[in-house]
């Protein structure tokens, strides 16, 4: 309590509402999302940009999710972050839409939450409150043991799916989970975990999972996320394999929301011309030879 008052009477901005408690326990600041996108590989236009979220400390600067999430988790704030999220996204996706950008928002959510009672009906109220259209929000969630039981999840997933929110299975081929599994619940997405894309150039097993994984998934008639992609030849690897979607540093890294709309101008030349995106200097404009895509 003493350390409340002392708080709330210094002149830093302090985090209200549900949230409130997170903030005190990190000595001040507020959430910001960063958001990266994710392309489509046959156009190369950004389908959807995944919110991640980020702690801005007054001292300490930015704050990594890790920093901050196992006590948001233990103090029960988990949800009203994850809502916080959702809402925040929803809301920087209609000023993007403002500024003629296509796309949608993917936000992350434990599966942990989803069990709990009552978090689908947050998510909607969240929806109609920001107006946001269910088929622009896509939900991740890592694949997780807890997705093996029928119950509490299952029934999350189904009410969401009805609501007309997509689902994605995130960081598949990390964990134990068989697509066999996962394929019987309402997903519409698997996201190719980074550990498997990274190998795909050096290593032939890793290039006949990515691969076998692709194919599974668009015969399950599934959409196909490549993360992790870091260079243009994982890129067009990737795209030649059939995989709909990336994601990745090569892309573009999480960037600060005010920072989405100039980096999908940029984005939109860049790949019209298919240059690598790091070549920003003139000289590498000069000298790129021009590709046609493959995909
Ligand atoms: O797994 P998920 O969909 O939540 O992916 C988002 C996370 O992955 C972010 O923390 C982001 O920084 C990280 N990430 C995204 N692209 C890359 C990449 O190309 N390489 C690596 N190593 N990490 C990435
Ligand atoms: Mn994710």
């Amino acid at each position: 309590m003493v350390r409340l008052v002392s708080l709330a009477g210094r002149r830093q901005a302090r985090t209200e509402g549900p949230l409130a408690p997170l903030g005190d326990w990190l000595g001040g600041g507020s959430p910001a999302l960063f958001y990266q996108p994710q392309v489509c590989l046959r156009t190369r236009a950004p389908i959807a940009f995944e919110a991640l979220i980020r702690w801005r400390h007054p001292t300490a600067g930015t704050l990594a999710p890790a920093a901050f999430l196992p006590y948001a988790e233990s103090s029960g704030v988990m949800r009203a972050l994850t809502l916080y999220v959702v809402s925040t996204a929803a809301k920087d996706l209609a000023r993007w839409r403002r500024d003629g950008i296509d796309a949608t928002v993917a936000v992350n959510v434990p599966v942990t939450l989803l069990a709990e009672p009552g978090v689908v009906d947050d998510v909607r109220a969240v929806l109609e409150a920001t107006a946001m259209v269910p088929g622009d929000l896509r939900i991740e969630i890592t694949e997780h043991d807890s997705l093996d039981e029928a119950g509490a999840v299952s029934a999350a997933l189904a009410a969401l799916a009805d609501l007309g929110v997509g689902l994605s299975i995130d960081d598949f081929g990390a964990g134990y989970s068989s697509l066999g599994r996962v394929a019987d619940l309402p997903i519409t997405e698997l996201k190719i975990d980074r550990s498997l894309v990274a190998g795909l150039m050096a290593n032939r097993r890793a290039g006949v999972i990515v691969r076998s994984t692709i194919e599974m998934a668009r015969d399950l008639g599934l959409i196909v996320t490549g993360e992790g992609a870091e260079t243009a030849a994982v890129l067009e690897e990737l795209a030649r394999m059939g995989c709909h979607r990336a994601q990745g540093f090569h892309i573009a890294r999480p960037m600060p929301v005010d920072d989405v709309s100039a980096w999908t101008r940029s984005w939109a030349i860049r790949s019209a011309s298919s240059l690598p995106s790091n070549a920003f200097s003139a000289a590498a404009l000069l000298v790129a030879p021009p590709k046609r895509g493959a995909a």
